[in-house]
């Protein structure tokens, strides 16, 4: 029996809420229902229905190598056969951390977890732990995991549904996390000079994607690591979506910077659930068994994702100069979608860091939140709608980012870009 993904999505609401297990795939918000995916290869996912579609949420960012990568499904099925899960050390979590560790000057040690919320929500606790005091500092927009600290002013889904936060997160705790800006220094310097000795750490994704992609202005990163260092605070980089995804490593722009945590998730698990968080070896060490914060997981360094992971980051390290041609590919799909828009006088702002875009259908220029919803939502959905019509999968939601994959043809980038003519040439 062959179900549609119609008759999928009316079942699925009967004991699912909303019908999905993660809001934002329900289409809600580009007013459609969701396509329910049967299976996925390379740069290419399937629906139940049958239909084809050149993929760019690349599951909101893991499958940086295509789906279905074949010596990374044989890396899972090997593992799988010698046991799924073990709750005791395996060698595979060594070798691991080590690629970790090797690939970012800042990790000393490294602790892994199972997603990205995860890894936020313990760097968070262990920052607190670390320094003794109780507030956070965060950016409007920007997005680090559902953990109760982190949903106020986020980005995602919470962006998407266009609520402030979420009930059932204590005032008392929501009160402890302050926001400010991205890109504003100024705000956030204001805000450190009456409350930065209470501050426990600065939370920011280097580039933001959850927002869309907004990338930092020159100088932010850096003013930020030195305000925290002023302060004492632990200033903490979500590379949660950009860890690996520009280059091997952490985001290259900020070479020099060392954040004192880093969280990672997506790339590092190759598509299977992983999150990891990791810095100085001082703040690390504080960690349970060593130290007195506790945190654990009955599936933390399962040996399965961790081959999965490790077989994934092998491949990047071993290609790394793939990266610039991926880069390459992604800008000259964005140059052009530009070129497209613009001849048909319609305003887009859109914003490219390495393999990672956003449309946003506005005249001004997008570096934060406030600029971000500017963009002209009915134009997103028209677009979005447009597109998944002409079999190309964006990301459904204005605030979220697309990416493109190793596995992306030039075919398949000049396929996307006929179907954005087409589907602009209606308008
Ligand atoms: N909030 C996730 C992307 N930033 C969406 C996850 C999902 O729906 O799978």
């Amino acid at each position: 029996m062959v179900y549609s993904s119609k008759w999928l999505f009316q079942e699925s609401q009967k004991c699912i809420p909303g019908g999905v297990n993660s809001p934002v795939r329900a289409f809600g918000s580009v007013g459609m229902e969701p396509i329910f995916i049967r299976e996925a290869h390379g740069a290419h996912i399937c629906d139940v229905d049958g239909r084809k579609y050149i993929d760019y949420v690349l599951s909101w960012g893991p499958m940086i190598l295509g789906h279905a990568h074949p010596t990374v499904v044989e890396a899972i099925e090997r593992a799988a056969r010698a046991g799924t899960s073990y709750g005791a050390p395996t060698e595979l979590e060594l070798e691991m951390a080590g690629m970790i560790c090797d690939a970012f000057p800042a990790i000393d040690k490294v602790r892994m977890v199972s997603s990205g919320t995860e890894a936020a929500m313990s760097a968070i606790r262990l920052a607190r732990g670390y320094t003794g005091r109780e507030k956070i500092l965060k950016f409007a927009g920007c997005y680090h995991g559902h953990a109760d600290s982190l949903l106020v002013k986020a980005g995602s889904g919470v962006a998407t549904l266009g609520i402030p936060g979420s009930p059932g997160i204590p005032e008392a705790l929501a009160a402890l996390t302050m926001t400010v800006p991205y890109n504003d220094i100024d705000a956030c310097e204001d805000t450190l000079k009456q409350h930065g000795h209470d501050v426990a750490c600065l939370i920011v994704e280097p580039v933001a994607g959850n927002m869309g992609v907004v990338p930092p202005k020159p100088g932010f990163l850096e003013s930020l690591s030195a305000l925290s260092r002023d302060y004492g605070i632990v200033l903490i980089f979500d590379e949660v979506i950009t860890g690996f995804r520009f280059n091997y490593g952490g985001f290259r722009s900020v070479a020099k910077i060392y954040p004192d945590l880093v969280c990672l998730g997506k790339i590092i698990g190759g598509g299977l659930p992983v999150g990891a968080f990791g810095g100085r070896k001082e703040i690390m060490d504080m960690l349970a068994p060593s130290g007195p914060v506790y945190q654990a997981g009955t599936l933390s360094g399962n040996p399965v994702a961790m081959a999965a992971g490790i077989a994934t980051l092998k491949i990047l390290h071993d290609h790394a100069e793939e990266y610039g041609k991926l880069n390459q590919r992604t800008s000259l799909l964005c140059s052009t979608l530009k070129k497209i828009f613009r001849e048909k006088g319609i305003p887009v702002c859109i914003n490219q860091v390495g393999s990672m875009f956003t449309i946003f259908f506005t005249d001004r220029d997008v570096h934060d939140f406030a600029s971000a919803n500017t963009s002209d939502l009915k134009m997103f959905s028209r677009y979005f709608q447009g597109m998944l019509t002409r079999n190309i999968n964006l990301a459904p939601s204005q605030f979220e980012a697309s990416f493109v994959s190793l596995a992306h043809t030039d075919d398949d980038i000049q396929k996307t870009l006929d179907a954005c003519k087409k589907t602009t040439k209606e308008w």
